[in-house]
């Protein structure tokens, strides 16, 4: 079969969807067919995703793809990182997987770090220390699930097992569990042992272009889907950001990018990781990227702090563009709080946990809608300009020209506030970068792109990506 249609499942911790993309005349077009909400809920005293409802999700996707008229095509599948399923051995999962903003991880990456040092398991893995790795996560994980797991799956490994059947386990989201040693390229031996967890519970690891496999029959007798080959992409949405940066000159190292969505993940794209001691004071991290590459990179709380708060005011009435318009009532860089503390990661309530780290600070209070919004866009701000500054002594490097990409690019005033502070022109877009990232690693995989350096070309010429000049 000669597949020319390729769908993106692209998952985030706030939404999902299914992409349409094909090149015509040169260019990559996209449509969108179908987009569902994500979130957690609180399930048996744990904060989990609700797996089964996001793969029916799929599925009424995929029965859109037909109706649209596609009858063949490929399939990639990326969400976020760190978190997994376990299954027994009837190939069951045990339970919905848990988010990594669920409170089990308290205290556990202090504890874990007395058996094996921090220096130690940076030095191994090169990855940034997050209390709810993957590693940590397993740390604190439920003695008795444990035993009866026969496999773990990370998020869209699952999702494509049960398309497909098939297991693996992609690197690009399997290196953000803090778990993978950078030099043997496998699960380290030392961490496993530590968290008494055997290899074999992992299945083998896979490259981003590798072929699953065709949709298992029974899934025909359910829905009215479009025959198709699922493709294991640079399955953690980040790497699959990066790959979808319309970046024109890769090979220069004058250039940032920041994968902006519920996360702000800024950083640089390395050809070698950098797991030096310097970058293991600075919390950098080395995750795993497509084609050789590594993500050089810090997660900043992103757009999550602007959604809890939408979400808090008013029951949700206002839309993040109205947000935007609200923001820009009063002078920006009046109250600041640290976007990289974790005491943001999943509070009660936001609006409640900005407002006492200004008190705290003895800062202005934001009350107003557009007050919370302008505190926390320019704190944005500043991290960025403060981590891009990290970024250029670590790397040695100058850089002066910053790819922001994601649903968070289209906050015109956040790109102009980084701009000027920063002393960087930004480019901003494609908002759909990490579904095109996703589309751009099958077609390269299909040979219909030669390269990840014409994937970019097509990417710059194909979308609109705006420009903004550091102003006085
Ligand atoms: C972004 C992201 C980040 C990762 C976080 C948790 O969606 O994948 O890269 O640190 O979510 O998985």
């Amino acid at each position: 079969i000669d597949y020319k249609n390729y769908i993106a499942i692209d998952i985030g911790a706030s939404s999902g969807r299914l992409i349409y993309g094909y090149l015509k005349s040169g260019k990559l077009q996209l449509e969108e067919i179908h987009r569902f909400k994500n979130g957690f809920h609180q399930i048996n005293h744990h904060d989990r995703w609700d797996i089964d409802f996001l793969i029916r999700e799929i599925f009424i996707g995929l029965e859109k793809v037909k109706e649209r008229g596609v009858d063949e095509c490929r399939i990639g599948i990326d969400t976020w990182g760190i978190d997994y399923v376990l299954i027994r051995k009837n190939g069951e999962k045990i339970a919905d997987p848990i988010s990594y903003r669920d409170k089990r991880t308290n205290n556990k990456m202090q504890e874990f770090c007395s058996k094996v040092s921090k220096e130690k398991i940076y030095e191994k893995t090169g990855i940034q220390f997050l209390d709810f790795n993957t590693l940590y996560q397993l740390y604190a994980e439920d003695k008795e699930t444990l035993a009866k797991a026969d496999k773990l799956l990370f998020i869209p490994d699952y999702i494509g097992y049960i398309l497909t059947g098939r297991q693996v386990t992609e690197v690009t989201n399997a290196s953000t569990t803090q778990m993978l040693n950078l030099r043997k390229e496998l699960f380290d031996s030392e961490l496993l042992e530590a968290l008494h967890i055997k290899p074999e519970l992992f299945n083998p690891l896979v490259d981003p272009g590798t072929v699953l496999g065709e949709i298992c029959e029974k899934w025909y007798d359910q829905y009215d889907l479009p025959k198709a080959e699922v493709i294991t992409v640079a399955t953690h949405d980040t790497a699959s950001a990066v790959s979808g940066t319309p970046v024109l000159n890769s090979d220069k190292d004058n250039w940032a990018y920041i994968s902006s969505g519920t996360w702000s993940l800024i950083g640089r794209e390395l050809k070698t990781p950098i797991n030096t001691k310097e970058a293991y004071e600075s919390n950098f991290t080395n995750e795993w990227g497509a084609y050789g590459t590594y993500r050089f990179l810090k997660n900043i709380m992103g757009m999550w702090m602007i959604q809890e708060v939408q979400r808090l005011f008013e029951n949700g009435k206002n839309t993040y563009s109205q947000i935007a318009t609200l923001s820009q009532d009063t002078p920006f860089y009046n109250s600041i709080v640290d976007v990289r503390d974790i005491r943001f990661t999943n509070p009660p309530n936001m609006i409640e946990e900005v407002q006492n780290a200004c008190r705290e600070t003895n800062q202005p209070i934001p009350e107003t809608l557009g007050e919370l919004a302008n505190c926390i866009y320019s704190s944005l701000a500043i991290s960025y300009k403060e981590e891009l500054k990290n970024l250029e002594k670590l790397c040695g490097v100058a850089i002066d020209e910053l790819y922001i990409v994601g649903g968070g690019s289209n906050v015109e005033v956040l790109n102009q506030l980084t701009a000027n502070l920063a002393r960087v022109k930004v480019y901003a877009g494609p908002s759909e970068a990490t579904a095109i990232g996703n589309l751009i690693v099958q077609m390269i995989a299909y040979k219909d792109i030669a390269s990840i350096k014409e994937a970019r070309k097509i990417i710059y010429q194909s979308f609109e990506i705006k420009e903004y000049q550091p102003q006085v």
